[in-house]
C-alpha cells in the first residue's frame, strides 16, 4: 500500500510533462493518491486534461492565480466531488515579466514587474491557503510550495524572482504558524535547476545545468521525479512532524561554498 493511499490532493502548476508539479503528481499517484488539477488558461486545458487522465483523474479546473474568483471557484467545485475535505494543495507557480529576468537587477526591475512577480509567485500561495483553509482543516491537510535558492542568495538574471521567493519562503513560515493549530502543515521545497517551460528561454540555462552537474556534492542535476518524491513525502503523514520548513532537493548545491572540483 502506498504512503498516499486515501489522500486527496489539488495540484496547481502543471503546464507540461516536464513541470515540477507533474513530477509531484506522478509520485503521489504512484503512492495511491487521488488527484485534481488546475490549468492556467484554455491554451493549457487539453494538455492538463491528458496528463490528469494519465494520473487517473478527471478533475481539472481553470484557475489563474491572479484571480480570487477563480481560486474561490476551484474550491467550490472541488467541494462537490470531495465533500469531506482535502489532504494537500501543491503550489508550483511562478511568474515575472521576461524582460526583468536578465541583466541588471537595479536597472531592469520596475514597480509593476516587482508587483507582478510577488503577486503571482508569492501571494498566490497565501490566496490558495485562504480559500482552501476550510477543506484542509477538515482533514488536517498540508500545503506545499516550490522555491529556489535565488530567494536566499543572489545569482545572475534571477533578479526580481529572488525577492519574490524570499517572500514566498517567509509566507510559508507565517502560514505554518497560523494554520498549525488547525493541524495544517505548510512547507516549501527548494529545487535545483531543471529544464521546464519556466526555465526555457532563460539566458545561459544550459550552461547553468552543465556547471551544476560538475559542482553539486552529488555531481548531478535533480529530476522532477526526485523532487516529486520529496514533495509527496512532505504532503504525506510520514512528514506529520514537519512544518514551516524549506527542504532543499538540489543534489546538495546549497550546502557548499566550493565544490572541490575546481581546486
Ligand atoms: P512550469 O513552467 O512547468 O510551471 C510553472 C507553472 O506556473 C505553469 O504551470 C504555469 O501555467 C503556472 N502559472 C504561471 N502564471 C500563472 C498564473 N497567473 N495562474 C496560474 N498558473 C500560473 O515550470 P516549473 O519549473 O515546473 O515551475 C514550477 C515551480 O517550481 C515554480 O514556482 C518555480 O519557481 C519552481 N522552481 C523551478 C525550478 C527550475 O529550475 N525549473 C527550480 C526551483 C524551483
Ligand atoms: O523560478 C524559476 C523561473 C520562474 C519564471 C520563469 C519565467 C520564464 C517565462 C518566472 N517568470 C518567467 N517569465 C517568463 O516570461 N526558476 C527557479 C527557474 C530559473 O529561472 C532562472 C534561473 C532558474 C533556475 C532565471 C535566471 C537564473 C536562474
Amino acid at each position: 500500500m502506498g504512503f498516499m493511499q486515501n489522500k486527496r490532493v489539488l495540484i496547481v502548476g502543471v503546464a507540461s510533462d516536464r513541470s515540477i508539479a507533474w513530477g509531484i503528481a506522478r509520485s503521489m499517484h504512484a503512492q495511491g493518491a487521488e488527484l485534481a488539477f488546475t490549468y492556467q488558461n484554455e491554451k493549457l486545458q487539453s494538455r492538463v486534461e491528458t496528463l490528469a487522465a494519465e494520473a487517473g483523474s478527471e478533475l481539472t479546473f481553470p484557475c489563474d492565480v491572479s484571480s480570487d474568483s477563480d481560486i474561490e471557484a476551484v474550491f467550490a467545485s472541488l467541494k462537490q466531488h470531495w465533500t469531506d475535505g482535502i489532504d494537500a494543495i501543491v503550489h508550483a507557480v511562478a511568474f515575472a515579466p521576461r524582460e526583468e529576468l536578465a541583466g541588471s537587477f537595479v536597472d531592469n526591475t520596475t514597480r509593476e514587474g516587482y508587483r507582478t512577480a510577488h503577486e503571482i509567485s508569492a501571494y498566490s500561495f497565501v490566496a490558495l491557503a485562504r480559500y482552501g483553509r476550510e477543506m484542509l482543516r477538515q482533514r488536517h491537510g498540508a500545503l506545499l510550495t516550490l522555491t529556489y535558492l535565488g530567494g536566499e542568495r543572489a545569482l545572475p538574471n534571477y533578479n526580481v524572482m529572488g525577492p519574490a521567493k524570499a517572500s514566498l519562503e517567509t509566507a510559508t513560515r507565517y502560514m505554518a504558524a497560523d494554520l498549525g493549530p488547525e493541524g495544517i502543515r505548510v512547507n516549501a521545497l527548494s529545487a535545483g535547476p531543471i529544464r521546464t517551460l519556466a526555465a526555457s528561454g532563460i539566458g545561459n540555462f544550459k550552461k547553468m545545468l552543465a556547471h551544476n552537474e560538475k559542482v553539486t556534492p552529488l555531481r548531478k542535476n535533480v529530476t522532477i521525479d526526485e523532487v516529486g518524491n520529496v514533495g509527496a513525502f512532505l504532503c504525506s503523514d510520514l512528514a506529520s512532524g514537519v512544518t514551516g520548513e524549506v527542504v532543499h532537493v538540489d543534489a546538495g548545491f546549497h550546502c557548499v561554498a566550493l565544490s572541490g572540483a575546481e581546486l
